[in-house]
């Protein structure tokens, strides 16, 4: 059981930088950056700072009709009224969107960091799912991530 609640997230606390200073297994869309500050980082030295078009994405494979959880940490970086987003792409084995979830987190200050935890089921024949950091659609207000998860609990019933 242990290892199915594996993070299936690489990288999920943005503490492993490559050479170019990217954060290690996660793809860049647009220009978003890694934050350094101790005072706004949530856990270790790095966390990820996305806006709409400007998000870290990742690729890993899923399990159809599985149920998996989702947690992390998110805030604003400067006060805000904008939610952040978590934008979640299931494909099937050809590369078909199957299915697809976006999660609004509400309730952001710029002050402390908010944890954020939900369940799904990956739609019947997900094969692959492309996880997403971002900000509101259409939105300007930079969020700060740290400490992302998706794990799987069980076959769903
Ligand atoms: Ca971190």
């Amino acid at each position: 059981m242990l290892a199915s609640r594996a993070n299936l997230l690489k990288n999920g606390g943005f503490e492993e930088i490559a050479a170019d200073g990217a954060p290690l297994g996660w793809i860049k869309e647009g220009t978003p950056s890694l934050i350094t500050a101790p005072d706004e980082v949530y856990e270790g030295a790095h966390a990820a700072r996305t806006r709409f078009t400007d998000g870290f994405w990742q690729n890993f494979p899923v399990k159809p009709h599985t149920r998996y959880i989702v947690t992390g940490f998110v805030r604003h970086e400067k006060p805000g009224v904008e939610p952040g987003r978590l934008k979640i792409l299931f494909k099937d084995a050809q590369g078909t969107q199957v299915g697809a979830e976006a999660c609004r987190i509400f309730d952001l200050s710029s002050a402390v960091y908010k944890p954020f935890r939900f369940e799904l089921t990956t739609p019947d024949f997900a094969a692959q799912c492309q996880f997403g950091l971002l900000g509101r659609y259409t939105g300007s207000e930079c969020m700060l991530y740290d400490d992302v998860s998706f794990r799987e609990i069980g076959i769903s019933q």
